[in-house]
């Protein structure tokens, strides 16, 4: 690593203080700096910092803005009737074909939570107290013996939880997945910014200050990884893409893989799932159409009055909520990053950077926000797609993220969503469920991905299964 050249750049970059305390550094220490630095790109900083940080951007809403159209969960619906055995088909037959691989992205920080390590570690269950991991990877063991292939599964962490991950997954010998088949990679980091300033912060002498660059990360992640050239080796086509917060998630569903897959209007690059906003406070990006085509705007980016609109029937204008579950064509994430044109915007976070003061040398631990995150986001990436297609899901069969300790999407408000869930999978096959009142289950039930992937598996043992009221019971 060359000293002088690392100098220059950092020079032309406005960012030479990084090296203030280089010369009281250890001779490995100063390595390890000097490696950090020249993995960043330095380049782009001074644009960056004069793009996002000194200034703060101002989103812009498009001119032709309108509702994004969806594939309605009952296929029987009047507005836009669909086949969805067909389309199931073509999911089923591309899962038995080994076409289809599992993506999770688990490189986030779980700040809000306060939980210490990654996030996939979170126990989940309702009952169990399963890790949300493990939950994943049981979905992954029932589709792989449902369809008899081996599906992949990709797990994308960050520099700061990678280790911690792939330990876990090794204490639990891999949750009875083939070890060959669960590949993890860390996503790439952005350094943390001196709101104040722009100056990229030090979190200590020998380290700059850095922070996971948002799931939009992973479609470059993928490539420098090896993941893509792993996909293309086992004659992987389609990524199934979800979040590591919701354990209610179908890892792998046929009808959402077919749909993306064969639909008219989709083009095979990458497709997403909705639920219905409950309101128009509800913090979940919103899917639109700008210019005729599928874009996601974040909940934060609508202007309230559009947020609020509601038709003549009472339901939101804006109503497709978007929840992070995503089909992914691997052309596309092969497309994207061969083109040299395709970069996502970046989103600024205000946030409080614990960091080393330049002129005392020591450490700084702000109680407001001082720093600047840049992260950029997955959703973004349908503006490049030359068609999109969203299909509508249930809120209760798939959507109970954790995302706080208490309150909305809590630990608790997930474990009564899975109960929920539960309660209406059994009714479904005839299991009869105590219930309050207020209409809510009387009792406390988790189903393991491997009892039953969707309601018609329980139909085999729905005899004998009993739940008493006031139970706690995990099948
Ligand atoms: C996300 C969506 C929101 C809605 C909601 C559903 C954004 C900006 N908003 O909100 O519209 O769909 O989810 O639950 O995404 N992650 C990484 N690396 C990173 C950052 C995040 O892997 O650098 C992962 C993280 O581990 C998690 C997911 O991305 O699995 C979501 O991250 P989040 O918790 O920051 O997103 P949130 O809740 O603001």
């Amino acid at each position: 690593m060359n000293l002088a050249e690392i100098r220059a750049r950092l020079d032309r970059t406005g960012q030479s203080h990084l090296l203030q305390f280089f010369d009281r550094l250890e001779g490995d220490r100063q390595r390890v700096l000097l490696e950090q630095i020249a993995s960043l790109s330095l380049e782009e900083l001074p644009l960056l910092v004069e793009t996002y940080v000194k200034k703060r951007p101002v989103f812009t809403l498009p001119k032709d803005l309108a509702p994004a159209r969806y594939y309605p969960v009952d296929p029987a619906c009047p507005a836009r009737p669909w086949d969805r055995a067909r389309y199931r088909a073509v999911g089923e037959d591309l899962l038995r074909r080994g076409e289809v691989a599992a993506f999770v992205v688990a490189g986030g920080q779980g700040s809000r939570l306060g939980f210490e390590g990654p996030k996939g570690c979170f126990p989940a269950g309702a009952v169990t107290g399963k890790p949300l991991f493990q939950i994943f990877a049981e979905g992954l063991l029932a589709t792989q013996r449902r369809y008899g292939r081996a599906i992949p599964w990709y797990i994308m962490t960050s520099p700061l939880n990678h280790d911690a991950t792939v330990a876990f997954f090794d204490k639990h010998r891999h949750f009875g997945l083939g070890p060959k088949d669960v590949m993890f990679f860390p996503q790439g980091v952005m350094p943390s910014f001196d709101m104040a300033t722009g100056k990229v912060l030090l979190a200590a002498p020998d380290e700059v200050a850095t922070n996971p660059d948002g799931h939009g990360g992973s479609l470059r992640a993928l490539k420098v990884s090896g993941a893509l050239a792993d996909m293309r080796h086992r004659g992987v086509r389609h990524l199934s893409y979800f979040q590591v917060d919701n354990p209610l998630v179908r890892v792998l569903d046929p009808v959402f893989i077919g749909l993306h897959a064969a639909a008219p209007d989709s083009s095979g690059e990458m497709s997403s799932k909705m639920i219905p906003r409950t309101s128009p406070e509800e913090k979940v990006g919103v899917f639109c159409t700008v210019n005729g085509k599928t874009e996601v705007i974040e909940y934060s980016d609508l202007p309230p009055d559009l947020s609020a609109q509601r038709l003549e029937d009472g339901s939101l204008r804006f109503i497709a909520g978007s929840i992070a579950i995503h089909m992914i064509g691997v052309d596309f994430i092969d497309k994207v990053n061969s083109d040299p044109a395709f970069s996502l915007p970046y989103h600024r976070a205000d946030k409080k950077v614990p960091h080393i003061d330049l002129a005392t040398g020591q450490p700084v631990n702000p109680e407001k926000p001082n720093g600047v995150k840049l992260e950029r986001f997955v959703f973004d990436a349908l503006a490049f797609c030359r068609a999109s297609i969203v299909l509508e899901t249930d809120r209760v069969e798939e959507f109970a993220p954790i995302k706080n300790a208490t309150g909305v999407d809590s630990v608790e408000s997930c474990s009564q969503l899975q109960t929920q869930r539960a309660a209406r999978w059994l009714e479904y096959s005839g299991v009869k469920t105590p219930r309050l009142p207020d209409g809510k289950p009387d009792a406390v039930i988790e189903i393991s991905p491997l009892t039953a992937l969707e309601p018609a598996d329980l139909a085999s043992r729905a005899d004998t299964i009993r739940i008493p009221a006031g139970a706690r019971i995990s099948l």
